[in-house]
Formats: structure tokens, sequence, C-alpha cells
């Protein structure tokens, strides 16, 4: 128990929900410090009947810090980053600030581990719905390499934060009161709509998030040359990502190997019954660390070894606090 542990971010929904699943998890800790903005100083944050008090993040906040868990957007992250680790913590990062440095291992605990043992102070934790898909594909990849996968996300609105969670209920209700709507993190309303744009579009017309599923896949799966083709759409879903997800791969794989690969994979519940209507789908996948995968089928449109399937998670368990945690849990 001698860890000291600090959170950076800890009021956003992805720093809180790093706070729960440490004391979820049972992660052995001397020391609990959580650090965000100045507005948020002083601020109490009670967990399972626990009260923490919010810091203001300095840069001398670190002193005698082991571990980081660093829940920023992208300019904290960087400014505060360096300072930790030349006060000699470890930090686990899940901005993308750091994720494509050749010096930082990008890691999903159930894919590449052993990675982690070439980190120089920074770990990075991949994109949400990177982690979803590649938990899913990673055994599959084992078996068979895949070469090139064509993914479309439904991505839940939880990925905006609280403010993005806060904005569908609210335009929900707007809506059943007949009154005007707001949109604030979204850029169109969200209710009863998709929004076909996760970031900024680059100069081929693929957004930000959409890229971060090529390089980070790339740099996850140790596959430099894997052609990825992404469409990132948010959709009105409160916190669990799902993904359509069709892989060619270099060898045949048939529908029931990929089975019997993916039920026995760690963090993965298979789910796929369609004769009985059972597969995954975003309200069961929310609240907790599975990604649930089904719909496994034949490409039925090529004859290169492909496969069809679709898989969904709790994006900010999995798809963030809870995989950063679990590169935590490595160093124990
Ligand atoms: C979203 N995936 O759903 C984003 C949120 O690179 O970690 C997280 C962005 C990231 O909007």
């Amino acid at each position: 128990k001698s860890i000291h542990i600090a959170i950076l971010g800890a009021t956003g929904a992805v720093g809180q929900t790093m706070l729960e699943m440490l004391l979820e998890r049972k992660f052995p800790y001397r020391k609990l410090t959580l650090l965000a903005s100045c507005r948020s100083a002083g601020k109490e944050v009670s967990v399972n009947g626990q009260n923490f008090v919010i810091q203001e993040a300095t840069p001398q906040s670190f002193k005698g810090v082991d571990l980081v868990l660093c829940a920023a957007e992208n300019d904290v992250a960087g400014f505060f980053i360096p300072y930790a680790v030349k006060a000699g913590a470890i930090v686990i990062d899940n901005s993308s600030a750091y994720r494509l440095d050749p010096s930082v291992p990008l890691i999903i605990p159930e894919v590449n581990k052993e990675a982690i043992k070439h980190h120089q102070g920074i770990i990075a934790n991949p994109n949400c719905a990177t982690i979803i898909a590649l938990v899913a594909l990673a055994p599959l990849h084992r078996y068979a390499h895949i070469t090139r996968m064509i993914v479309s996300t439904y991505q839940a609105v939880s990925g905006a934060g609280i403010g993005g969670m806060k904005e569908l209920n609210d335009q929900m209700q707007a809506l059943a009161d007949h009154k005007p709507i707001q949109t604030k993190y979204f850029p169109y309303q969200i209710a009863y709509n998709l929004i076909p744009q996760i970031g900024d579009f680059n100069d081929k017309g693929y957004s930000s998030e959409e890229m971060k599923m090529q390089n980070e896949g790339r740099k996850i799966l140790n596959a430099p040359n894997l052609a990825v083709n992404c469409t990132c759409v948010r959709v009105p879903t409160m916190r669990s990502h799902a993904e359509s997800i069709t892989v060619e791969f270099d060898e045949p794989i048939d529908v029931s190997t990929a089975k019997e690969l993916l039920i026995n994979a760690p963090g993965i519940k298979l789910v796929d019954d369609p004769i009985n209507a059972r597969y995954p789908m975003p309200l069961e996948s929310q609240n907790q660390d599975l990604i649930y995968v089904g719909r496994i089928r034949e490409d039925i449109s090529t004859d290169k070894h492909g496969l069809s399937l679709w898989c969904c998670g709790d994006q900010i368990r999995k798809g963030a606090a809870t995989n950063a945690v679990q590169i935590a849990e490595t160093f124990l």
C-alpha cells in the first residue's frame, strides 16, 4: 500500500470513473490526490461513502506521487505530464497528446501488455473506439493476421464527456416539452439525429477520430501496413459505443473458429445467437467492462478470407477509465 496516486482531470466523466474503478477494483494505495483546474479546487467528490477533496493542479502537484492517471484534455495533459515525469511519477495518459510518440507505449492490456516494459515514464491509453474494436479483433489477429479493416462506429454521447450526456438528456426533455433545444457539445441536435463528424476533417475527408482507428490500430497491433477505412458517427445513445467491423485476414478463418477464439478471450462476452435475437446492444453493454461481440458472419462480398462482426462496449469504463486502471495494475 505504498503507492501515492494522483488523478489529473478528476472532475470529468473519465476522471471520476477512474476514481470509481480504483475503488471498485480495490487498487492498493497509500494516498489518493484528485487534481483539476482552479475552478474545481475545494469541491468534494463522494464515492461509496468516501469523500475526496479536489485540489488545484500545479506543476508542483506531483512531488511524491508514484502514479498519475491523466484524464485531462490534450493541452492540459501536454502541459502537466512533463512535470509529473520529472517528479519521478509514471503517467498513464488518456489524452491523445502522446499516443503516437514512438517512445510511449500505447496499451490495451488484453492486446499488447508486453509493450509496457519499454515505457520511459509515460504510457498512453488509446482512443475508446480503438480499444473497443481491438479487444474484439486481437484474438482473431493472433490466429490469422488482419490485413484490412472497414469500420463504422456508432458512438455514444459520453465520448463528449458529462456535458455531452447532459446535452442529450436536456434535448430529449426540451423536445418532449415543446421547448427550443440548446446545442453546445455537438455541432447539431443529437436527439433523434446522427452526426457523421467526430473531430476535424483532414484533406482526404477523414475525421481525426477516424484516423485514430488507423494510426493507433497499427501501433497497438504492431502492424504498420494495416489498411483501415473508418467512418465515425455520433449517435443518441448514452455511454456505450457500438461498431460494425469487416476484416480481411491473410489466411482463412471460419466463423466457428472465430467464435471459439472469442469465447475464450479475456475481456470479451460473446453474444451471438441471432436466431433467438441475441446480439450486443449499447444498453446491455454499458456500466460494465466487457466488450460484447456478436453477429459474426462470413463476408459474402469477398473471397479474401473476410469476416464481419458487431461489438459494443462502455466507452467511459473499458474505453477509457478501466483500461487505464488495468494498465496501472500491471505495475503491482
Ligand atoms: C468520442 N472517442 O467518442 C471520443 C472521445 O481520443 O480519447 C475520446 C477521444 C480520445 O468523442
